[in-house]
């Protein structure tokens, strides 16, 4: 293992994976001998979409596996019950390596066992929750792009031991093209040896996760898909709680809650006990709080807009019909808002279910350079906002600009699918789903007033805030439009909160004293208003500071600026901005 000799601590590593096997076997035996016990009794097939017609009344069981938990109980070892490794000091010598390839820390992970036991941090209700005695039979599918070994196998176990064995159709690790030597024969000889019901499919081609995971989807059989990252850790009794949702509506899609595998240590841990998925104008996901009915009706599933991305379970044929993903998507992003959007859009629904709980290893950075492709993630966000957000991609575009510019592809099948399927206007999914806390329209912030570089026509010259921290002064610099490499920082929004800052940054404008001459300085974004209110008259173009009544004034040759009585007249007052929302 590591990399066919690449990897300068080949030796440690594969030390501490051949121990796991050791200890990996020791559990295995009774695991594969109850599981194929159990696997001979299981009835065939028994799943018939049961619920749809309402004829058949639901029967409940207890899907926990005691046998199991009674076992895991009595693990001990690095990491088991999902507790923090800390490594000696001779060990964090050499985490460099195997950390700088994964993004977390992977010398930990190949010091713990393959099928390591979590805590069980479901809420005290799940203990005792009985779901469906019919459901359906899962397809899991794991796409992967050079994955440690000890993560990616430790996903398919964790799945197999926590799983009802007759409800696993069968795991697909689907490899993206990786070039790690350990992916190739040795996976596939691991996978056969070890690892029931789980095979492996090659992209041939990077194809990017997303094409990755379709390529999963056109091979599976069973009654649901279920996604995953291929660093995963699912917990006790997780599936149930997934699926039922899916046999009483075949248009629901489910997510299991997602907690936090630490990426230094692999502790696990929870995230927090619940949110509605959400983002914000630049598609960052956000996490809103849950509706109160949410909360008294905790631990049962909850409506959420947009899933996190990657672990969710879905009817086979149902996503089929939605189109799957769109494949003209490339490598990494915006798939989970378009599969989110499309599916409230066209008549499904989606929810998360709080008894269902995965851990997901957050990366500390990402280790993967960009293919050489661009800004892939902007490209697959347009190909999102023009198939699905009607006129709210405006907002999008007021936020990112050059969006307009990208080239995103052909969308005619996109949005032909759209068209057949008759689906929704966004509007509606924005009013009636994606609604914030208390219920309001619009749900999240309205759009700014302004946008983009501020010049001054005359002197042509830009505000630069140079990276300055609080506190601090900042001036004019040539604008970085026609000098590439200037460096600096050049792009602001005059917020609805009509304070003025520096674009992803929150340190506003701030005027604190009425005398001619005073300087603007940066201050932390309280979004009160007070002495970061301003205006822009963009007929003037003047910009205006409310408390002191005074306008932006500049000296070009100093390329300073500072405060002044407003003055039509004074060409040092006049300031463009790239983009005006002149509503
Ligand atoms: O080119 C690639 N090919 C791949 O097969 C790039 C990645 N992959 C695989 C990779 O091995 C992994 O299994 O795709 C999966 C996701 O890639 P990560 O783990 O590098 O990215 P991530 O954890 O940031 O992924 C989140 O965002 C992605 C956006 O496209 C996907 O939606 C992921 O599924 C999503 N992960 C989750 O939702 C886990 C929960 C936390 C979050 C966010
Ligand atoms: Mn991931």
């Amino acid at each position: 293992l590591g990399g066919g000799g690449k990897l300068p601590r080949e030796g440690a590593a594969k030390r501490h994976l051949d121990d796991d096997f050791e200890q990996h076997e020791d559990g295995r035996h009774d695991d594969r001998s109850k599981m194929a016990a159990e696997m001979d009794r299981a009835p065939l097939r028994t799943y018939q979409r049961p619920y749809e017609d309402g004829k058949i009344e639901m029967k409940k069981i207890d899907w926990h596996d005691y046998y199991q938990i009674e076992q895991d109980r009595k693990r001990t070892g690095p990491g088991e019950h999902g507790t923090a490794v800390i490594l000696s000091p001779a060990e964090e010598g050499m985490k460099q390596e195997l950390y700088k390839v994964n993004g977390f820390n992977a010398l930990v992970s190949d010091k713990i066992s393959l099928n390591r036991t979590l805590s069980d941090i479901r809420h005290p209700g799940c203990k005792t929750k009985k779901y469906s005695d019919k459901l359906p039979q899962v397809s899991i599918v794991i796409p992967f792009h050079n994955e440690h070994f000890s993560t990616l196998v430790r996903t398919v176990w964790s799945v197999i031991k926590n799983s009802p064995p007759q409800l696993i159709k069968e795991v697909i690790l689907v490899d993206d093209d990786s070039s790690k030597g350990f992916l190739k024969a040795k996976l596939d000889e691991y996978v056969k040896k070890n690892l029931p019901k789980t095979k492996v499919v090659r992209a041939g081609k990077r194809e990017g996760l997303i094409r990755a995971r379709l390529v999963g989807a056109r091979v599976a059989t069973g009654d649901v898909l279920i996604f995953l990252d291929s660093h995963c850790e699912a917990n006790v009794n997780w599936l149930p709680p997934l699926l039922e949702p899916i046999a009483i509506n075949r248009k629901t899609v489910a997510c299991p809650f997602i907690d936090v595998i630490d990426y230094e240590n692999f502790a696990y841990r929870a995230q927090d006990e619940g949110a509605r998925g959400a983002f914000d104008w630049e598609l960052y996901y956000k996490r809103l709080p849950l509706l109160p009915d949410d909360l008294k009706n905790m631990p049962d599933p909850f409506k959420s807009p947009v899933m996190a991305g990657g672990l969710f379970a879905m009817d086979r044929e149902y996503f089929w019909e939605l189109g799957g993903y769109d494949p003209g998507l490339d490598v990494w992003g915006g798939e989970q808002y378009e599969l989110s959007f499309k599916i409230w859009q066209c008549g499904g629904e989606m929810v998360d279910t709080p008894c269902s709980r995965v851990g997901h290893i957050y990366r500390k950075f990402a280790p993967f350079p960009n293919p050489g492709i661009g800004d892939f993630v902007g490209r697959n966000y347009k190909r999102v906002a023009e198939t699905w957000m009607d006129e709210y991609k405006e907002f999008i575009y007021m936020r990112r600009p050059h969006y307009k510019n990208l080239d995103s592809g052909d969308l005619t099948e996109q949005k032909k699918l759209r068209d057949k399927l008759g689906c929704k206007p966004f509007k509606w999914f924005m009013e009636e789903i994606a609604f914030d806390q208390p219920k309001k329209y619009p749900p999240r912030e309205p759009p700014d007033f302004a946008t983009g570089e501020i010049r001054n026509p005359v002197s042509n010259l830009c505000i630069d805030t140079q990276f300055r921290g609080s506190n601090e002064r900042f001036g004019l610099a040539p604008c970085i439009k026609e000098h590439q490499g200037q460096g600096g920082e050049q792009h602001f929004i005059l917020t609805w909160h009509k304070d003025l800052r520096p674009f992803k940054r929150s340190v506003c404008f701030d005027v604190s004293a009425k005398q001619p001459g005073t300087p603007v300085i940066l201050f932390h974004c309280h979004g009160m208003q007070g002495n970061q209110q301003w205006k822009y008259n963009y007929r003037t173009m003047q910009l205006y500071h409310m408390v002191t009544k005074n306008c932006l004034d500049s000296n070009p040759e100093m390329q300073e600026l500072y405060m002044n009585p407003c003055d039509t007249q004074l060409a040092t007052q006049k300031w463009k901005f790239d983009h005006v929302n002149v509503t």
